[in-house]
């Protein structure tokens, strides 16, 4: 097969800056060198290659929009953005790794936390010497995050925290989770150290989707923290979904990322597997499944890099990235699964990615708000009526 070659229909490239475009070929660099060699044995196995956090560190894509004195390297939005591409071009569990670290870890922290806060932790979890984890959903609230039934009670200074969450991304690989309870005053965030007393991560196996990613549940049985612990500046159901609009941002390019390598490598296969003595390129269905894709994709490529330029002027509003989240996603994951098709049986097996972009995209459809929620947003937008309860 050819080497990767970015499909760049509308001449986009056109609309980077020259850093923009310099920090998406280093990263591209780096995970074709570092990350595609190894992705299919982790994928295989259920595993995220956790030797290479601090090559992901030294690289700057942990947090890069997050200002220097903290350790982040005050990129433009559109620059994480063109990271999370490349890094989901590898696999979705690698940009996953990247987007719980720097959205949801080092954003609340950064937005919500007191000095002291920021000073000890984002400097280490810029560098990949600390892994955090976002600890929202529970059992039986994955979209009602609202509902959630985990508490935080206070004890002289400190805080009692009791519950359990459900489908934490990096849960057992990780040094501090941030953790939302219902306290009496309103829902409210906590640092808290992964090996603190009543603190465990199971790990959730079984997955046929995002296997290059590790899963956990937190359970807190009587887990107690400081008041320092707690993150001072933000109370509510207000504080989490901000979070989650930094990491949908990511995912907007992130899922083109994926939808990138699937049409790379079906447009090379295409055109050098020969069936009926020909080249399969050479036929009118996959042309046409070809010539969609790269229509679908070209959209969401726009879709993206407007919502970016939108969140650098400090103009992007939730409901621009419900827009971009559920439609950039769905076109990833049908991308995927008409592009598997056009590899026939070698399409189903992992020494092509196709398979497992499609895989993966189950779970990116599925997180960080569903397709159906995102669909609610937006006619909650549209019409000002909430359609949720
Ligand atoms: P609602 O009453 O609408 O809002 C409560 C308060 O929050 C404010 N708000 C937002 N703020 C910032 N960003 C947003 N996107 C916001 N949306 C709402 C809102 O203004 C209000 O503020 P205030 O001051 O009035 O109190 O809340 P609701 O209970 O009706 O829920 C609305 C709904 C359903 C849209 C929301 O709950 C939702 O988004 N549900 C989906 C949950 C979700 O996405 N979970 C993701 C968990 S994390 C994850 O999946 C990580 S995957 C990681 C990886 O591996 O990449
Ligand atoms: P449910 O809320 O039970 O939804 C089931 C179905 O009902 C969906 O089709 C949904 O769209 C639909 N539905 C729900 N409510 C409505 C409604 N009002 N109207 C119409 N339809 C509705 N969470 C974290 O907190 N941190 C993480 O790091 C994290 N990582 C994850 C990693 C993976 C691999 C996965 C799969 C999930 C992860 N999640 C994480 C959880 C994820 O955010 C939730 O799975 C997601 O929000 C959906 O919640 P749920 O699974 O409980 O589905």
């Amino acid at each position: 097969m050819e080497p990767y070659r970015q499909l760049d229909f509308l001449q986009l490239d056109d609309q980077f800056t020259e850093e923009e475009l310099m920090v998406r070929d280093t990263v591209r660099s780096w995970v074709n060198e570092r990350f595609m060699p190894v992705v299919m044995e982790h994928w295989e196995a259920g595993t995220f290659p956790m030797e290479l956090a601090p090559e992901l560190g030294e690289l700057g894509v942990f947090g890069p929009t997050i200002p220097e004195e903290y350790g982040g390297a005050g990129m433009s939005s559109v620059t994480y953005g063109l990271i999370c591409q490349e890094l989901e071009r590898g696999d979705s569990g690698l940009r996953s790794f990247v987007s719980v670290q720097g959205s949801l870890v080092m954003y609340p922290i950064f937005a919500y936390g007191s000095e002291e806060q920021k000073r000890e932790w984002l400097p280490k979890l810029a560098s990949g010497e600390a892994i955090g984890c976002f600890g929202l959903t529970e059992p039986d609230f994955g979209s009602n995050p609202g509902g959630m039934l985990t508490t935080a009670k206070k004890d002289g200074d400190d805080w009692i925290l009791n519950g359990r969450k459900m489908w934490i991304t990096n849960g057992g690989v990780s040094q501090i989770a941030i953790v939302w309870a219902r306290a009496e005053e309103g829902i409210r965030g906590f640092i808290v150290p992964t090996d603190a007393k009543g603190f465990s991560a199971p790990e959730q196996k079984h997955k046929w989707s995002l296997r290059a990613s590790m899963t956990s549940e937190l359970v807190l049985e009587d887990v107690r923290v400081p008041a320092s612990a707690m993150l001072p500046n933000v109370r509510g159901l207000k504080g989490p979904l901000g979070c989650l609009t930094q990491a949908r941002y990511g995912i907007c390019w992130g899922a083109v990322g994926s939808a990138l390598a699937c049409f790379d490598e079906a447009l090379s296969y295409s055109k050098e597997r020969i069936v009926f003595d020909k080249p399969l390129a050479g036929f009118q269905i996959p042309q046409k499944k070809l010539a969609d894709a790269a229509t679908d994709i070209t959209l969401g490529q726009l879709l993206a890099l407007r919502v970016g330029r939108m969140k650098d002027a400090g103009k992007m509003e939730p409901h621009h990235i419900n827009m971009a989240k559920r439609n950039n996603c769905a076109m990833s994951l049908k991308t995927a699964r008409d592009l598997r098709d056009v590899l026939g049986a070698n399409g189903i097996t992992l020494e092509y990615h196709t398979g497992r972009h499609m895989c993966n995209m189950e779970s990116v459809i599925t997180y960080e708000g569903t397709h159906d929620i995102h669909t609610l947003a937006i006619g909650q937008h549209l019409t000002g009526l909430a359609a949720f309860r």
